[in-house]
C-alpha cells in the first residue's frame, strides 16, 4: 500500500528475490513524482540505493556532505560530521528518489496500481489477507500472503487494526515549518539551521542552482499572510551572519508543513505491516523521516525474504522490535532538534538554555560527536 520511499523500497528489495508484489498507490505517477518534501539522505539510504542498482543519478547528482552548520546571532559553528563519524550525508530531492525506484521497478517487470481508490484491508490476521479496491473504473480484489501499510501517516491501513491494539504515542507542536524551494543558487556549501529570537531557519538546497529553504511560524499559520518578498526578508534577518547574505530568487513552490512527533506499537498486526509514516512521524528537524521509512523496508524485506526461503515466521515477529528501535532513537534526536533550535515560545529561561546548549556542543567534543552520530544515522548492523 503506497508507492512513496517505503512501498518502492519494499518492492524493489522483494522483487530482487523473485518475490511477486503489486503496489496500490491512490495517487497518479505525475503527482509523486512531483511532491516536494524530503532532501537529506543518511549514508544508509544512499548505500541501499546503490545496492538495489537505482543509484547513478544519485552518484551524479546528489550533493554530498561532509557536515552542518549551526548558527546563532554573531556566531556560526560547523559540526564536521565525517570527520566525527566517518560517515557522509548527501542532498537529493525525494520526489527524485521516487522517480529512479519506480523508473526502476516499473523496467524490472514490477506492477504499480496508480489511482486505486477504495481501499479496504481484510482477513490479514489469517493466513490469506484480502485487499479490495476500485482502479480503472471497477472493483478489484487481491489476494495476498502479507500486507505492507506503506501510505503515509494520512492512508488506511494504520486505521485498518482494530482500536485497542496499537498503543499510540503523539504530541502536536504549536507551530509548523514554512518552506520553499527557489531559483536561486545556494549561499552555502552546507546547511545552516539557525536559532534566532524571532524563530527558527534552515538554509537547504536541491542542486548548486535550487535553494530550500524553511521558516518556523505558528502552527495555524495563514500561508496567504506570507508574500515571496517578506520571505525573503525573515530569511535574511533569521540567517544573518556578518558580510554574507541569502541569495534570493524566484520561488516555485511553497507550503506549510505541521510539526508532529507520532509513534505506533506495534508495527504488525497478524499478517500486516506498518512501514514510514504509516507508523511513525518524526519532526523534520532532525531529517530522518524518509530514512526511516526506508529503514523499514530494509528490515520487513529481510524477515519475509526469511519466510519465503525457509518458512520461519521468527524474523516477521521481531520486525516491529526491530524497527522502533531506531525509530524512537530517531524520535528523541529530532524532538532534541527540534527543542535546541525552535522558539518554543517558553520566554527567556528557554532561551538561554537553548544557547548553553549550543555553546556546549561548541566547547564539548563529547556533545558534537553524539549531535554528529545521531545526524549521520547509526550503521544498519545497530538494528540488530
Ligand atoms: P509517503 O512518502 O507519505 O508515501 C505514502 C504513499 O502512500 C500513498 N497513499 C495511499 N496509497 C494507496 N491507498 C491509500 N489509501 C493511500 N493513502 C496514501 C500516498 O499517495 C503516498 O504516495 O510515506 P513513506 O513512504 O513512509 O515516506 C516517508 C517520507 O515521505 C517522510 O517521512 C519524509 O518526507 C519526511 N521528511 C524528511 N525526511 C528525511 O528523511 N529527510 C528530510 O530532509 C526530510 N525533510 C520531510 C522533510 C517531510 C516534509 N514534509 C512535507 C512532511 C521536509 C518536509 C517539509
Ligand atoms: C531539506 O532539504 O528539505 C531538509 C534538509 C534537512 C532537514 C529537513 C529538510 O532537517
Amino acid at each position: 500500500m503506497g508507492a512513496g520511499p517505503a512501498g518502492l523500497t519494499l518492492a524493489l528489495l522483494l522483487l530482487r528475490e523473485g518475490i511477486e508484489s503489486i503496489v496500490l498507490e491512490d495517487r497518479d505517477r505525475d503527482y509523486i513524482e512531483r511532491r516536494v518534501r524530503a532532501g537529506l539522505l543518511e549514508q544508509n539510504t544512499v548505500d541501499l540505493m546503490r545496492e538495489l542498482g537505482v543509484g547513478d543519478r544519485l552518484a551524479r547528482e546528489g550533493l554530498q556532505h561532509d557536515g552542518i552548520n549551526l548558527r546563532r546571532p554573531g556566531c556560526t559553528q560547523h559540526i564536521p560530521i565525517t570527520e566525527l563519524t566517518g560517515r557522509h550525508v548527501t542532498i537529493y530531492g525525494q520526489q527524485e528518489v521516487v522517480k529512479d525506484m519506480l523508473a526502476a521497478l516499473l523496467d524490472r517487470g514490477g506492477e504499480v496500481q496508480f489511482e486505486a481508490s477504495d481501499v479496504g484491508l481484510h482477513d490479514f490476521q489469517t493466513e490469506q489477507p484480502r485487499i479490495t479496491y476500485r482502479a480503472e473504473g471497477g472493483s478489484c480484489e487481491l489476494r495476498c500472503d502479507f500486507i505492507a501499510g506503506c501510505d503515509g501517516f494520512h492512508g488506511v491501513s494504520r486505521d485498518a487494526i482494530r482500536a485497542g491494539v496499537l498503543t499510540e504515542y503523539e504530541f502536536v507542536y504549536p507551530f509548523a515549518w514554512l518552506g520553499v524551494l527557489a531559483e536561486a543558487p545556494p549561499a552555502t556549501g552546507e546547511l545552516i539551521y539557525a536559532w534566532h529570537e524571532r524563530g527558527f531557519a534552515l538554509y537547504s538546497m536541491r542542486s548548486p542552482m535550487i535553494s530550500r529553504l524553511y521558516i518556523q511560524v505558528p502552527a495555524d499559520e495563514d500561508i496567504g499572510q506570507w508574500r515571496d518578498d517578506r520571505i525573503w526578508e525573515e530569511l535574511q534577518v533569521r540567517l544573518a551572519a556578518e558580510g554574507w547574505r541569502v541569495n534570493d530568487g524566484p520561488i516555485s513552490e511553497k507550503g506549510i508543513t505541521p510539526m508532529r512527533t507520532f509513534v505506533c506499537e506495534p508495527m504488525q498486526c497478524g499478517n500486516l505491516f506498518l512501514l514510514g509514516d504509516a507508523a511513525h512521524i518524526v519532526p523534520p528537524t532532525g531529517a530522518k523521516g524518509l530514512n526511516l521509512a526506508v529503514n523499514d523496508s530494509r528490515l520487513l524485506a529481510a524477515a519475509l525474504i526469511s519466510w519465503y526461503r525457509s518458512g520461519s515466521r521468527s524474523g516477521l515477529d521481531a520486525y516491529s522490535e526491530a524497527a522502533l528501535r531506531r525509530v524512537w532513537r530517531a524520535q528523541d534526536f529530532s524532538n532534541y532538534m527540534t527543542q535546541l533550535l525552535h522558539d518554543l515560545g517558553r520566554g527567556p529561561f528557554d532561551r538561554k538554555l537553548q544557547l548553553s546548549r549550543l555553546e556546549y556542543i561548541a566547547r564539548s567534543q563529547a556533545a558534537a560527536c553524539s549531535l554528529a552520530e545521531n545526524y549521520a544515522g547509526l550503521p544498519a548492523e545497530a538494528d540488530f
